[in-house]
């Protein structure tokens, strides 16, 4: 073997033994480096006569290219190596449950609510919130229900003690207060529901002191009962989960409507469980109607260029209906095997594209 030969083979056994990019970049450092071996070979051409370098050169020069290309080539195993190493220790299992052992459970009531959201969401309605405990004016007077007017009476009204000024706050008898500060700081078009707590002196199997409301308000330049209607219907569709559903329409009375409707939806009871869509019963579903002008101008807006379709219905209510809870009070009882009976896992979130209900 030439002196040449043995050098590559010491480089090119070097470059492989190296273990790890830092050996690796020593080995190239001793043969490239400015006073490597290599280095020092080609270095050497310059004092040599024109035959001797005609002679050594191309030897010399091949040399350094393939201990280059032998440095290189390790360098992306390396790399290499170093890649599927790192991958096989982040190996992420994607079949395991994000939570193993989930503690607790979803609330039906906080379920519905969610399911409700995500409905009037997919139809284009925003969620406002206000606090449980409103003024008498926003709660009452400015929803056409003056001091003194018999309608009062029928909200059961829990006063809270009187202020500096001699006015009472309440807590909210309806989530109206809600779309009362919607309308006092924003302009028409508005679309909006207001899911929330609601507070009634008022207690037996289908009443609770403390309820859920959601309330629905669009106020537009052109709005009409048709609208209110349809918007009835898409909801109860989505949210029974049903292709269609029948729905009539009472006369009825709310200060702060006018006209005002309530609505029954077809069902059938015959079965033990209810169905909707079909039968020969009539469930009540929700109040509704027309804002009264006189609403709307307590709120700031002109009656004469806007007018608006309001709708009320209970959460507690629907979600007795859609998951068979016969009795409100169970709801706030905080008895946890009817929580792990009737509740909802962690990550059972209501979707329209999802699914709204297991
Ligand atoms: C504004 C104007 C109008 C909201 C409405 C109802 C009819 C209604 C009840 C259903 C069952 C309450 O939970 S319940 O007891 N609600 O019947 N709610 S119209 O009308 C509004 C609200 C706000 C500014």
């Amino acid at each position: 073997m030439t002196d040449i030969a043995i050098l590559e083979r010491q480089i090119l056994d070097a470059v492989t033994a190296a273990g790890d990019e830092a050996a690796l970049d020593a080995v190239r450092v001793s043969a490239l480096g400015k006073k490597g071996t290599v280095s020092e070979l080609l270095k050497s051409l310059g004092a040599m006569t024109p035959d001797e370098r005609k002679a050594n050169g191309p030897a010399f020069n091949s040399l350094r290219d393939r201990v280059v290309a032998a440095v290189a080539a390790r360098k992306t195993a390396l790399e290499d190596a170093a890649l599927d190493a790192r991958l096989v220790s982040e190996k992420v299992d994607v079949t395991l449950p994000v939570r193993p052992e989930p503690q607790g459970s979803i609330h039906p009531v906080s379920q519905v609510l969610e399911e409700v959201i995500a409905i009037f969401a997919d139809l284009g309605f925003s969620v406002a919130e206000g606090p449980d405990v409103e003024y008498d004016d926003y709660n009452f007077t400015r929803l056409n229900i003056p001091p003194d007017h018999p309608a009062r009476q029928m909200h059961d009204t829990f006063y809270v003690a009187k202020q500096a000024d001699g006015s009472r706050h309440v807590l909210r008898t309806h989530t109206s207060p809600v779309q009362v500060r919607t309308m006092l700081k924003q302009k028409p078009p508005i679309r909006i529901i207001s899911p929330g707590r609601t507070y009634r002196v008022d207690s037996d199997a289908t009443h609770s002191p403390m309820f859920h409301q959601f309330e629905g308000l669009v106020i537009d330049e052109v709005t009409h009962l048709g609208h209110l209607k349809w918007t009835l219907e898409e909801f109860c569709k989505a949210f029974f989960e049903v292709d269609a559903v029948e729905m009539r329409a009472r006369p009825s009375f709310f200060p702060f409507t006018e006209p005002s409707v309530e609505w029954d939806l077809r069902c059938d009871r015959s079965g033990g469980q209810i169905k909707f869509g079909t039968g020969h019963d009539w469930l009540e579903l929700a109040g509704s109607g027309m804002v009264n002008p006189r609403v709307l101008e307590n709120c700031g807006i002109d009656p004469a260029r806007y007018q608006g379709y309001a709708f009320g219905g209970g959460i507690d209510r629907l979600a007795m209906l859609k998951y068979g809870i016969p009795d409100i009070r169970s709801f706030f009882e905080s008895d946890l095997r009817w929580l792990r009976h009737y509740g909802f896992a962690a990550l059972d979130i209501p979707t329209l594209d999802g699914g709204l209900s297991r």
